[in-house]
This record gives C-alpha cells, structure tokens and sequence, in this order.
C-alpha cells in the first residue's frame, strides 16, 4: 500500500469524525422536533379515538334507539297477532256451537232405524185415526214405544181417539220389495246436523245440492173411506211392528195415484204411484 494514501485516508476519517462530533450537538434541534412530531402524532391519535368512541357511542345510541323501536313493533305485533288469536278462537268457538246447535229432525215413516249419519231421538209406533171415524186427529203421529203420562182418566166421556196404522195394499204389485199388506209399521224421529230438511211428494230422488235421507211412497186414506188423514212419506222398505200381520184395519195408510186433469199430464200420468223423498242440506 502506498504511504500516502494511508496517511491522506487517516486525515479524511478525522475530518469525518469531527464534522460527525460537532453535528451531533446541532442534531439536538431535529430531534426537539421529532419528539413534538410524535407528541403530535399521538394527541391526532387520541383526538381520532376520541372521534371513534364518540362514532360508536353515537352508533350505540342508535342502535339503542333502533332496538327500542323494534321492540315497540314487536310487541304491536305480538298483540295484534294476540288479538286476531283471540278473535279466531271466539268464530271457532261460536261455530262449533252452532254446529251442536243447529240441526233439523224429520219422522222416518215405516222404519225403525235411521240413516247412517242420523241420531235416533225416539223409536216409536205409526200411528192415527180410525179409518171410517169422521172426526179424531187428521194426521198421522209416531208415538213412542216408551210413552210416560202426565193425569189420566179411566173414565167414559167425549175424546178422540188414536190407533195403530197398518199398509193396506194389494199384492203383488211390484212397488214393495216384500210383502207388506196388513203389515202393522214403526216409525223414528231423527236429528241430523243440517239446517234443513224437506219432505218432497212426486220426487224418487233429491235434487242436486241436497242430500237423500229416505225414500218411499207417498201413503194416505183410501179414496174412498169417510175418514179422511194426511199424506206421509212411507219408508220403500218398510219395517214391520212384530205380530202385527193382522188385518186389524183401523188407521190405514194406501198408496196414492196421481190423476190427470188440473194436474198436468206430462209430467205427471194417471193412476201412477207416487214416490217422495226425504232430503237435507
Ligand atoms: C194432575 O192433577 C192434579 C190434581 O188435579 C193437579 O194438581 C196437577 O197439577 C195435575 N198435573 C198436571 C201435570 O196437569
Ligand atoms: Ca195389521
Ligand atoms: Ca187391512
């Protein structure tokens, strides 16, 4: 290495030396001014987290408010949602008494049953006038097999009088299934759970809409008897009171025939026995 070189080296490394001593005091300045720099940074740190904090409270305080309000809503909706309950429940309730309420009731004439969805309220006995007395009740009843009495009299004075009815009718004749001449017949009181019930004469079947309870024949006094009663609709298969074969002839039911004249012909014709039907909605 050349001498000179090593010694001109020397004097540039204490030159730097120097310059670097005597910096370090004037870098006093700078570093006042760091110190202000991160005091300054740092207060601008709490002055945004101040802000921050006021944001969440201010977004807490909204939240609060928004919380509240959904809570009011909520219970509005809870109480109406009650109160429609409520409401519900009371139709429910109203129409499920009407269901028990509501109904109708009609006499199976000839039977001692009633249809399927039917509930028997009496079984009883056919029953009406003499069929040559002039006077006595003009309809047919159906008293029941298990009568109770209020007072009675044995005694002989005026009154009308009620006897049991037997189907008089010449066989064969291809309107019954079975026999049933001199047949002494029952009857039923029904209820259904419908609102309505109507006896049709002329009609073997119920009209759309309706439903068929029976069907049968339209049944009165024989023309020509001084006694005359109502029509009833006799059940087409008709049930016989046991051991009442007997020709006992007092209230008697027979089949009526429609007569051409006032009566239309068509629809209706002469001499045809006349079916009814029995139907509810
Ligand atoms: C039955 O007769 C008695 C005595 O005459 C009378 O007091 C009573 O009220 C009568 N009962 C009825 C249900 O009519
Ligand atoms: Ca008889
Ligand atoms: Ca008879």
């Amino acid at each position: 290495m050349d001498s000179k070189f090593v010694i001109c080296w020397g004097i540039v490394s204490l030159i730097v030396l120097v310059t670097h001593q005597s910096k370090g005091d004037n870098e006093a300045e700078p570093k006042c001014f760091s110190r202000f720099d991160y005091d300054y940074k740092m207060l601008q740190k709490l002055v945004s987290l101040e802000q921050t904090i006021q944001n969440l409270k201010d977004s807490l305080a909204d939240s609060k408010k928004r919380i509240e309000e959904l809570s009011r809503e909520n219970e509005q909706t809870t109480q109406n949602l009650k109160d429609s309950l409520a409401e519900t429940i009371n139709k429910i309730q109203e129409l499920s008494r009407k269901n028990v309420d509501y109904g109708s009731v009609y006499i199976r004439w000839g039977r001692n049953e009633c249809q399927d969805k039917a509930e028997v309220i009496y079984k009883g006995f056919t029953a009406g006038k003499k069929h040559n007395d002039k006077g006595s009740g003009s309809n047919t009843v159906c008293l029941p097999e298990d009568p109770s009495w209020l007072n009675y009299s044995t005694s002989d004075y005026p009154r009308g009088t009620v006897y049991g009815t037997e189907i008089d009718v010449e066989e064969p004749n291809g309107i019954f299934e079975n026999k049933v001449n001199n047949q002494d017949i029952p009857c039923v009181a029904c209820h259904i759970k419908k609102g309505s019930v109507i006896m049709i004469p002329g009609r073997g079947h119920c009209y759309t809409g309706w439903n068929l309870e029976y069907a049968g024949y339209l049944m009165a006094e024989f023309h020509g008897h001084p006694g005359p009663h109502n029509h009833v609709c006799v059940d087409h298969h008709p049930d016989f009171i046991q051991g009442g074969g007997g020709n006992a002839n007092e209230h008697i039911l027979y089949l009526t025939i429609s007569k051409c004249g006032s009566l239309p012909c068509p629809p209706y014709a002469n001499d045809k026995e006349l079916a009814c039907v029995v139907c509810s909605k």
